[in-house]
């Protein structure tokens, strides 16, 4: 059998670190694309020869040319200019819906059967943006951005209730931006939800309260630290966690950026959502239960979504 190919288009750190991740995993070959010409060769040759020392058999290639993604089964974008202190998700707009363009109109003509997952900000409106320029079909095209908030409100949680992470499932919804949705209720630890830990003794209210605002700024958190740059360990290893769940059909439930028209009242929008994700792409959509409270919440960050199309389609109106 042959083995599996992985296109990454942008190599800076989420790109360098996916090449890694997926090298030592060996998910199948790969190619680290980019528009700057040397670093997705450079990074290519030395993420190479990490191969004897880690004992991964992945073959490794950098390029500047769409041509080489030919092929791809699975392509993770991340081309783009990440985030710089003060700077919002959405001053970012302007700049990475050019990039989408690009990125877009190279997929559709080199690997229009590739299952893309877009990591690029602001995520919600560059997913929809890059399933518009690129013409797949909208179960093929989706978003990361719940399973890294996930793991974020996940790992306070352990950290607050001094347990092991493996024990802990947090259920994130709605947009990536300060408007997503923490589902206390839907989270667990060991099977027990939270709330019934805090009528335990566990935590208090306003303990799980900050909790909750700390993972809804938990990227800027990370970028008024770093100060050159945004996060890329955890967002490289979610975006693998994606990646696999479709080569492998494992039909996983992630939340992600999925097209959503119906489930939820959101008719034809990427909203963050509990997804299956197995060898069909996106296979299904998962429409929960929410309390008036979190539907509200939803609501506020459906809408701020809508609002970055509205932005997104005045500057380019051939959306
Ligand atoms: O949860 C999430 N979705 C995110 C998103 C979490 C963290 C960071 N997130 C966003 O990912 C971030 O705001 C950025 O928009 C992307 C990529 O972050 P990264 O940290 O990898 O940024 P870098 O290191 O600046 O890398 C971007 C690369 C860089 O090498 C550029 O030369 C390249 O993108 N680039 C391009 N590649 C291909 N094609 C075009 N047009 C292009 N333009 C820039």
């Amino acid at each position: 059998m042959a083995r599996k190919k992985i296109a990454l288009i942008g190599a800076g750190n989420i790109g360098g670190t996916l090449a890694h991740l997926a090298a030592q995993k060996e998910l199948g070959d790969i190619v680290l694309f980019d528009v700057v010409e040397g670093v997705p060769q450079g990074k290519a040759l030395d993420l190479s020869q990490c191969g004897p020392v880690e004992g991964f058999d992945a073959k490794i290639i950098g390029t500047n040319d769409y041509k080489d993604i030919a092929g791809a089964d699975v392509i993770i974008v991340t081309a783009g200019v990440a985030r710089k202190p003060g700077m919002s998700r959405d001053d970012l707009l302007g700049i990475n819906l050019k990039v989408m363009k690009a990125v877009g109109e190279g997929i559709r003509d080199n690997a229009p059967d590739a299952f893309v997952i877009c990591i690029t900000n602001p995520l919600d409106a560059m997913v929809w943006a890059l399933r518009e320029f690129s013409g797949l079909p909208a179960n093929k095209v989706v978003g990361m951005a719940g399973v890294l908030d996930s793991a974020r409100f996940s790992t306070f949680l352990a950290w607050e209730f001094g347990v092991s992470v493996r024990d802990v499932n947090s259920f994130v919804l709605g947009g990536h931006g300060d408007t997503m949705v923490p589902v206390v209720e839907y989270s667990t630890v060991a099977g027990i939800p939270v709330t019934d830990l805090i009528k335990m003794g566990a935590s208090t209210q306003e303990k799980i309260d900050a909790i909750v605002q700390r993972t809804r700024s938990g990227g800027g958190e990370i970028v008024g630290l770093l100060k050159t740059g945004s996060a890329f360990y955890a967002p490289a290893a979610s975006g693998i966690a994606m990646a696999e769940a479709y080569l492998n059909d494992q039909k996983r439930i992630l939340p992600c950026a999925a097209y959503v028209d119906g489930a939820y009242g959101v008719d034809g929008l990427y909203v963050g959502v509990p997804v299956v994700i197995g060898a069909g792409g996106v296979e299904k959509v998962i429409e929960i239960n929410l309390d008036e409270t979190a539907k509200a919440n939803l609501q506020v960050s459906v809408d701020a979504v809508k609002e970055l199309l509205v932005a997104c389609k005045g500057i380019d109106p051939s959306l």
